[in-house]
């Protein structure tokens, strides 16, 4: 006999999960008795539900296996609601455990009391509440099954607190694989012809399922193909960088030469990106709901048709089932593209030479120091802010995986993400960028790598506002300043105050040796740039964005 919190942590030590993210409840005081007693399943304690959950779905994205996390009833639960959303964004499997009241409560206004399939029903892939402890087994199993097949994305279970107290005796169900899924030699052979009778084709790269192999066929591919390959909106770490044929990313701060190849593009090979808003900057490049290029478009879910965009042919396959196959297609003689990949790739390489930016940092030629002084097997994570503009349009990612960020957007990812990195990949340097705005948001999570003598490295590029907002602002509403002006504490005192290692640089010449320190140091190390706020992109002042929007205000 086990009580359902023993045989809940058994299944997910089968299972693989490496860590438990979480902030403790009384709900689920029999899950924590439970991993008092296991090795396998490593607890860290978060300071913020929405902290843990991003934590969660970090770990998701750089193991491919969903992320565990653990919160309680509804101040818990509604917390960790920013990261569950990273994750059904992202498309990332995790599972987010919630503890509860009591079953004979269900009905009944019990103390934090709420309806946990009306708060996730629309963002989670499954909301379900197990049943008993006998059920936990295949209700945890059932769990990983929709976390991971399909569109993989984020599920929710609901923990009654006596469904996790009492005792049952029941076997363990074995480990889910995701479903593997290959394109058929039929869809192959159609890829084959059209390539033959494309002029300017493209591959584009993103979603689930990547991997190490992923990236090296689909690198083995584009080189005999002599192919250009652009990454979707932060999956630039799809492809090595430095291959030939990676020419950039799509979405915000997209290089207008690869906006301009993609809609010149014949036939656009679509491998697991989303279609969506973000996935086509804005429909301008690939248009909804007919666009003018070819589209093939592989995802293991089908095309989502909430997308909007509506391909030629949809093959059902994972990324890494379809980047194997690529290896049958023989390349043809003449690569009539050559050119037009040529081209994006000078283009590319142009693009990350750092343009001047006003004031005494930088930015653009710090985050190229970073980009060339990691490892290959470093990992760099970023949350939302114009200071992601520079980091994605500088660094040279190598390897896969390498990036964390979060396609959708949600500032306060980059401490959370990079603390699971560090607990997943140990033995990786893990270097995490934030703006003012964004570190302040999770910042409390500083503590938790603190706590867990994690030695990663916190960038934070401090101009004193929401800089991202300010720029629409002064396009919009020129010179009238609202809402987004901050007064900030003593960052590097801050991390100091916390037991990590802080300092402030306040010209580039200083970064080189602060970064080189802070690698040395044995914990977590926080520097901070001091940046002019008129250094809004890397290519656009911010007063140039006020003349924009006097010129059109007249
Ligand atoms: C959780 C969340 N809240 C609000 C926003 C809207 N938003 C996008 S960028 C931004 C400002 C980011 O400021 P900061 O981190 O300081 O970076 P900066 O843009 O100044 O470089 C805001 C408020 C968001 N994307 N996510």
């Amino acid at each position: 006999m086990r009580t359902g919190g023993r045989i809940l942590v058994d299944q997910l030590a089968l299972q693989g999960a490496g860590a438990a993210y979480l902030v403790p409840g009384e709900s689920f005081l029999a899950v924590l008795d439970a991993l008092f007693d296991t090795n396998a399943v490593r607890t860290i304690v978060c300071r913020h539900e929405g902290g843990a959950a991003m934590m969660a779905e970090a770990a998701g994205r750089l193991t491919g296996r969903p992320g565990i996390a653990f919160v309680t009833r509804a101040p818990g639960a509604t917390n960790a609601a920013s990261g569950v959303y990273v994750a059904a964004q992202g498309q990332t499997p995790m599972i987010l455990f919630v503890g509860l009241p009591p079953r004979a409560r269900a009905h009944l206004t019990a103390f934090q009391d709420f309806d946990l399939a009306g708060l996730y029903g629309g963002m989670a892939k499954h909301v379900e509440i197990a049943s008993a402890a006998a059920c936990l087994p295949e209700t945890v199993s059932r769990a990983y099954a929709i976390a991971l097949n399909g569109r993989p994305g984020p599920v929710v279970i609901g923990l009654p607190e006596d469904v996790l107290s009492e005792t049952a005796d029941v076997r363990d169900t074995p480990y889910i694989e995701a479903a593997r899924s290959e394109p058929s030699q039929a869809a192959m052979d159609e890829i084959a012809a059209l390539l033959a009778a494309a002029e300017q084709p493209i591959v584009i790269v993103g979603g689930p399922n990547w991997s190490a192999a992923a990236q090296e066929a689909v690198q083995a591919f584009a080189s005999a193909f002599d192919l250009s390959v652009a990454a979707a909106f932060r999956a630039q770490d799809y492809l090595d960088n430095r291959h030939p044929s990676y020419c950039g990313h799509i979405g915000i701060n997209m290089d207008e030469r690869l906006a301009t190849a993609i809609r010149a593009a014949d036939l656009i090979l679509v491998i697991g990106a989303p279609l969506d808003e973000i996935g086509t900057a804005g429909w301008t490049v690939i248009a909804s709901p007919v666009p003018a290029q070819r589209i093939i478009h592989v995802h293991p879910g089908g095309t989502n048709p909430r997308d909007g965009v509506r391909v030629a042919q949809q093959i059902v396959s994972s990324s890494e089932g379809f980047a194997l196959a690529l290896a049958s297609l023989k390349p043809p003689g003449v690569k009539r593209w050559r050119t037009f990949r040529r081209d994006l790739r000078a283009a590319f390489e142009r693009s990350q030479r750092p343009l001047p930016t006003p004031g005494t940092v930088q930015f653009a030629k710090v985050v190229r120091m970073v980009s060339e002084q990691m490892p290959e097997l470093a990992i760099i994570a970023s949350g939302a802010g114009n200071y992601s503009q520079f980091v994605h349009r500088y660094t040279s990612y190598k390897t896969y995986p390498s990036s964390l960020a979060p396609a959708s957007g949600s500032m306060g990812y980059g401490l959370p993400a990079a603390i699971a990195a560090k607990i997943e990949y140990p033995e990786r340097t893990v270097i995490a960028f934030a703006g003012d705005g964004c570190f302040m948001m999770t910042a409390q999570e500083l503590a938790t790598a603190v706590q867990y003598d994690l030695p990663i490295v916190l960038i934070i590029a401090d101009n004193g506002m929401y800089g991202t907002i300010r720029m629409h602002q002064e396009k919009t509403y020129p010179g009238r300043v609202s809402g987004t002006s901050l007064v900030n504490p003593d960052f590097a005192h801050m991390a100091r105050s916390f037991g990590a290692w802080g300092v402030t640089v306040t010209e580039t010449g200083e970064f080189e040796a602060a970064f080189a320190n802070a690698l040395a140091f044995e914990g977590p190390a926080v520097i901070v740039l001091k940046l002019d706020p008129n250094a809004i992109t890397p290519g656009t002042t911010l007063e140039a964005f006020r003349k924009i929007g006097s010129a059109r205000k007249g």
